[in-house]
């Protein structure tokens, strides 16, 4: 069986990790520095967002030097310290890499724009405006405007599906193909033990460039395109192929269809796939940028088809709730307040229990909140401040948008790791790029590993489990009660074993019937025995009890 189908991982944004430095911003020996406590919540893999040279207009989702470190993070003598320690404890790392687009302060781009005959010009995706002066096509940016950019000196537009800064790479150069798997191995050459590829499922455009002539953005003229499993293919013979890596690949608005295609492993591309369906029940007909409950009917619908769908094509899931793009999934599907605790440990074993590998995001571990901003100014993200603008310009007032903001921005997940109760919750002596949440004193890493009923050892007693219990990772999922309105529930079962969990996603007791079929089922086995909290006290049976506020067994 492949390492990673039992690995853990935990995500961390090293500019708000841990600051050694007093420069207010996270570093790489912050990140060496807590490597045992990382071996003591018990994950596996490391996975760094971008740590490389950029003018940080995405927080390094913007790169301008793939082969350097960035400045403020650190040296590669720090990258290679960080690494060498990691391994002596048993911790891979996989890199975030960048290569839809990179910055346009990045050298290719800088020769590219020069001029038209640059051998550069080809790297990226130049078109001349229509005949009417308007961009190429009437494509969106995902982090809002027309996705084309006017460059004055060449008098073409050039393509950004993000930021303006963000030059899109074009992939049917071969040129460029080679010259990425070349960095991709010199990482890999390096010791890292795998990549995350970002947005990596829209690098391959329609040539044809066509207009959208609905009411769409243009994402289906870029997004699981024409070329890019052939382009995947490439990639895992030139580059995977040739060490033992965990591959993710982050899949914009993809499909199980494709999922499945970029992780069965017969097809020889990625070893597994994010996708972010169950993310967006709480964009009501798909707009995000609303205030809105989430819809948990839906939710369990979302999670349970890709359980079975990738199960059934043989490819293999990303299993998370939290990144540095999403917000804090305690404050969004949970209770970050009375039942902080309770539902963080319920929203962990929901999506700890499934099939696939698991993703921890930074201070997700002990519960961290959303900061809950009360003004624009704390603010950084640039999709949050373009949006911003976008409403204010539009009869929004602002205590509208900042209430919206507080429910959605990616911001909400980018503070500072909370690590004690000291100034700056012990991130930094400096001033933070971004401020602290304010309830630090209270959450934080030092007060959860004090505290043997805190969500620090929820995970690591979902960590450990997921290495005793085959089950976990090969057993097939089957949701129970799918229209109950409070618990999710669902069984993973193989030939030998049979898994039940439970999970009351809300503050309301309830009565939990386990349905005759499934009792029948469990009847087969002889013994059977709790693995995460206990319905004994309460003279429950597994057949039928009262569940908790937030109870998850
Ligand atoms: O994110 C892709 C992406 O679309 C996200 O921006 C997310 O879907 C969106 O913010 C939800 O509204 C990747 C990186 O994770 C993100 O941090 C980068 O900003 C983006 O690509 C561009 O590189």
């Amino acid at each position: 069986m492949e390492w990673w189908k039992k690995a853990v991982v935990y995500q961390i944004y090293p500019k708000s990790f841990n600051d050694t430095t007093g420069n207010g911003v996270g570093d790489l020996n912050g990140i060496t520095e807590k490597l045992d406590y990382l071996k003591k919540l018990g994950v596996d893999v490391l996975w760094l967002t971008p740590p490389y040279k950029s003018p940080q207009n995405d927080n390094g989702y913007d790169i301008s030097d793939y082969f350097s470190i960035h400045d403020e993070y650190g040296t590669m003598k720090d990258f290679d310290r960080m690494l060498s320690e990691a391994h002596d404890r048993g911790i891979k790392i996989i890199m975030d890499i960048v290569i839809n687009h990179t910055s346009t302060e990045h050298e290719w781009f800088v020769e590219s724009r020069k001029s038209k005959d640059s051998e550069y010009r080809d790297f990226y995706i130049w078109k001349d405006a229509k005949e009417d002066g308007n961009p190429p096509t009437n494509w969106v940016s995902k982090f809002g405007g027309n996705a084309w950019k006017l460059d004055e000196e060449s008098g073409q537009y050039y393509l950004h599906l993000f930021d303006v800064t963000q030059a899109d790479l074009n992939w049917e150069n071969e040129a460029v193909r080679e010259k990425l798997y070349d960095m991709m191995n010199y990482w890999a050459e390096k010791g890292v033990d795998g990549f995350r590829l970002d947005v990596i499922n829209l690098i391959s455009k329609d040539q044809s460039f066509p207009d959208e002539d609905g009411d769409g953005d243009g994402r289906k003229f870029y997004t699981d395109g024409p070329k890019v499993h052939e382009y995947m293919h490439e990639m895992n013979r030139e580059v995977f192929s040739k060490h033992d890596l965990l591959t993710v690949g982050e899949m914009s608005s993809t499909t199980i269809d494709h999922c499945i295609k970029y992780s069965n492993p017969e097809r020889e591309e990625l070893s597994m796939t994010f996708n972010f369906h169950h993310l967006k029940v709480d964009y009501p007909n798909g707009e995000k940028w609303t205030v809105a409950d989430f819809d948990f009917i839906k939710l369990k619908d979302i999670l349970s088809t890709w359980q079975v769908g990738m199960n059934e094509g043989r490819g293999w899931n990303a299993l998370f709730w939290c990144n540095h793009d999403q917000p804090r999934i305690v404050s969004r599907y949970g209770n970050d307040g009375e039942y902080r605790v309770e539902s963080a440990k319920m929203l962990a074993s929901t999506i700890h229990m499934m099939q696939g590998t698991p993703y921890i995001y930074q201070g997700e571990e002990f519960g961290m909140t959303n900061p809950h901003f009360n003004t624009i100014k704390d603010y950084r993200d640039v999709e949050s401040l373009n949006i911003y603008k976008q409403l204010i310009e539009t009869e929004h007032s602002n205590e509208e948008i900042l209430a919206i903001l507080k429910q959605k921005s990616r911001d909400n997940s980018r503070t500072p790791v909370q690590w004690n109760a000291e100034e700056n919750g012990g991130f930094t002596t400096g001033t933070p790029w971004i401020p602290v949440a304010d309830n630090y004193k209270e959450i934080n890493a030092e007060a959860a590993v004090e505290d043997s009923q805190s969500v620090f050892y929820h995970y690591q007693k979902l960590n450990a489990l997921r290495k005793e219990y085959d089950i976990i990772t090969n057993g097939n999922y089957e949701l129970l009660l799918a229209d109950d309105p409070a618990i999710f529930a669902y069984t993973r079962n193989t030939d030998e074993e049979a898994l039940l969990v439970i999970n009351n996603f809300y503050e309301n007791s309830v009565k939990f019937e386990l349905p005759k079929e499934t009792a029948q089922h469990f009847e087969r086995f002889s013994d059977h025995k709790v693995l995460i909290g206990n319905y004994d006290d309460r003279n429950g049976t597994p057949e039928s009890y009262e569940l908790r506020p937030y109870e998850s067994i």
